[in-house]
């Protein structure tokens, strides 16, 4: 008996700067329904999604901004989703922003059993963009300004009839993102994301997002042998064009299902979990395999600034190599 999972991404289109929360849970319906339709049991929503991608605005001061953000999951606005996903039998994972009640303020996710039961939270660990107005952008990226890093890192839960973990957005870029939740035995990993195609520190990248995009997921997925349920929000968004792209990748790197509009759209795939196993107990064993001996300097707060120039291998810095 192999262990199968139908999974959907369910990607959105542009969400307005003034579109109501109840508009949009009813387009996450939708989608959940379109899903559900097609046989899937778990839905993957996008990060952020339940408003508009609103760190492109400075907003001052910080507290002005809390209307974006939820105080609850599921909330008021959420509840409904929660429901209606239980009647369809359909568990999903949805991106928004936590606020709570003492305060802190995080870009968060939430995992939902096909009982309406909740999993488990995460609360994205790599924050892009800056922390201050920079005038100079055609749009700001001040995710640093608004949310905190997640503390707790990275998970994986017993869900779904195997193990699933979370990702948002820009920890998908981050080779030891995959490599905790390999180690933790991931076998599906969620992820949402809201990546502008311009990129105003270095333009010259921006011809490549989408490639960027499928680079590192799928070796993510190969080099730790998961699926990997990736979904975008895409098109123009009030003035920003965002990546869709949504994909569905198997253990094996390869691309199953993607989106092949910039709005709202649900692709699906089949998921045999225990394919995991071909690479995780083959070339990617592990325990037989990797040697964290020599991988120290991962875990270590700061890198070398400089690669080696001489014949000698250069030292670990004993100073933090540039200002934190
Ligand atoms: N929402 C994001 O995390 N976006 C980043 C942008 C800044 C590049 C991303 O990695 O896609």
């Amino acid at each position: 008996m192999t262990r199968h999972l139908v999974v959907a991404a369910a990607q959105l289109g542009p969400v307005a700067r003034d579109e109501p929360r109840p508009a949009v849970v009813e387009r996450l319906i939708a989608l959940g329904r379109d899903a559900a339709r097609r046989g899937a049991e778990l839905v993957v929503f996008p990060e952020l999604a339940l408003t508009t991608f609103f760190p492109r605005w400075w907003t001052e001061p910080l507290d002005a901004a809390d209307h974006w953000f939820e105080t609850d999951m599921p909330g008021p606005a959420t509840r409904p989703l929660f429901e209606a996903a239980a009647s369809l039998g359909i568990g999903f994972f949805l991106g928004y922003a936590e606020l709570t009640p003492d305060g802190h303020r995080y870009n968060s996710a939430v995992l939902v059993e096909r009982d309406g039961t909740v999993v488990g939270n995460f609360r994205k660990v790599h924050i892009p963009g800056h922390e201050g107005n920079e005038p100079w952008r055609p749009f700001q990226h001040l995710e640093r300004y608004y949310f905190e890093p997640g503390p707790a890192g990275f998970s994986v839960w017993n869900a779904f009839g195997g193990r699933v973990g979370m990702m948002l957005c820009n920890d998908r870029r981050w080779s030891e993102t995959y490599r905790v939740m390999g180690l933790l035995g991931a076998e599906l990993i969620c992820c949402g994301y809201n990546t502008p195609v311009h990129y105003p520190p270095d333009p010259s990248q921006d011809i490549l997002a989408g490639f960027h995009n499928q680079l590192v997921m799928q070796a993510g997925a190969y080099q730790n042998g998961t699926w990997i349920v990736a979904a975008a929000k895409g098109g123009v968004e009030e003035g920003s064009e965002l990546l869709a792209q949504s994909s569905i990748i198997a253990p094996s790197g390869q691309i199953v299902a993607q989106a092949l509009t910039t709005g709202d759209e649900v692709i699906v795939a089949d998921c045999d979990l225990d394919w995991c196993d071909r690479y995780k107990k083959t070339l990617f064993d592990f325990a037989r395999y990797r040697r964290p001996e020599v991988y120290t300097l991962i875990a270590e707060p700061h890198s070398p600034a400089h690669a080696p120039t001489g014949r000698e291998p250069v030292p670990p810095p004993s100073e933090p190599a540039v200002a934190p």
